[in-house]
């Protein structure tokens, strides 16, 4: 199936960091070609306002929802076009609208360095791109007036987060849904990246999203992220961790965040990220 790269340029925070000019660092770097997608232009996801929206805590509250229906409209006309969104952030905070998009029953590949399971006032930062996981999976904030969950715990994997460095960090991680389950970095490069790959594609048989935060990897091979986390992933094992879910026929698109542009003046990391994407997504 072919792929169709979708822009979700927002910055969670509401300052204009760097990653929202990630998905232009892609696109400069050949990533439309190196996969002979098709261009589904640029969604309206900026999020301008910094300030903390006083009843959940999060940063530019309407604006995440704005951001988050916009993107779903995006995803959803890809699909129905027959197409593979891949979603370009800007940060995390863009599965917001991915999964106000996809089925019911949907499940989520979350590799990332963090958990992002802070609550609103329990962030320090207040951003979306801190709780989107949080959010997706019930534990709020609660943005969308939702009966059920926007994924099922049980249906997501969070793989490639690193041990809480401090005490807020302690306390995201004692957040965790415990019916999702968790492969750390640790134990990812312990039984070995290609395998955990194989076994998370191979475990189920209903349809999943490829969540890729860049800071899942180590901070020595990518350092154009905003929240870097040593103990991460180098290029290799990254590659052999997502071939197995990108070849898998539950695959219903991807995403990728947190390439900070600005932090990568001549292109580097984004080219470097480009060929991992264009082997691992093309085959
Ligand atoms: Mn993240």
């Amino acid at each position: 199936m072919r792929w169709t790269v979708l822009d979700a340029a927002l910055d969670s925070s509401g300052r204009s960091r760097g990653e929202e000019r990630g998905p232009r660092a892609l696109r400069a770097a050949g990533l439309l070609a190196a996969l002979d997608a098709d261009d589904g232009g640029v969604l309206d996801a900026r999020i301008d306002d910094a300030a903390r929206d006083p009843a959940t805590g999060l940063i530019g509250a309407e604006q995440v929802r704005r951001a988050a229906r916009a993107i779903a409209s995006g995803v959803a006309a890809v699909r129905a076009a027959g197409r593979r969104p891949l979603v370009l952030g800007g940060d995390c905070t863009l599965l917001l609208g991915v999964f106000l998009a996809l089925p019911p029953g949907s499940g989520l590949w979350f590799l990332d360095g963090h958990p992002d399971f802070s609550d609103g006032f329990g962030s320090a930062t207040g951003e979306g791109a801190d709780m989107e996981l949080s959010l997706l999976t019930g534990h709020g904030p609660d943005l969308f007036d939702r009966v059920a969950p926007l994924v099922a715990p049980e249906l997501v994997r969070l793989v490639g987060h690193r041990p809480p460095g401090d005490e807020e960090a302690r306390r995201e991680a004692e957040r965790v849904d415990p019916r999702i389950p968790q492969v750390p970095a640790v134990e990812l490069r312990r039984r070995g990246a290609g395998r955990v790959g194989r076994e998370l594609a191979a475990e189920g048989t209903g349809p999943a999203w490829l969540h890729l935060d860049v800071d899942v990897l180590d901070p020595a091979v990518l350092p154009a992220v905003t929240y870097p986390e040593p103990g991460g992933l180098d290029w290799a094992e990254l590659l052999t961790l997502i071939g197995p879910l990108a070849r898998s026929g539950r695959l219903l698109g991807a995403s990728v965040a947190d390439l900070d542009a600005d932090a990568d003046p001549d292109g580097r990391y984004a080219r470097r990220l480009v060929e991992v994407l264009a082997a691992a997504l093309t085959h």
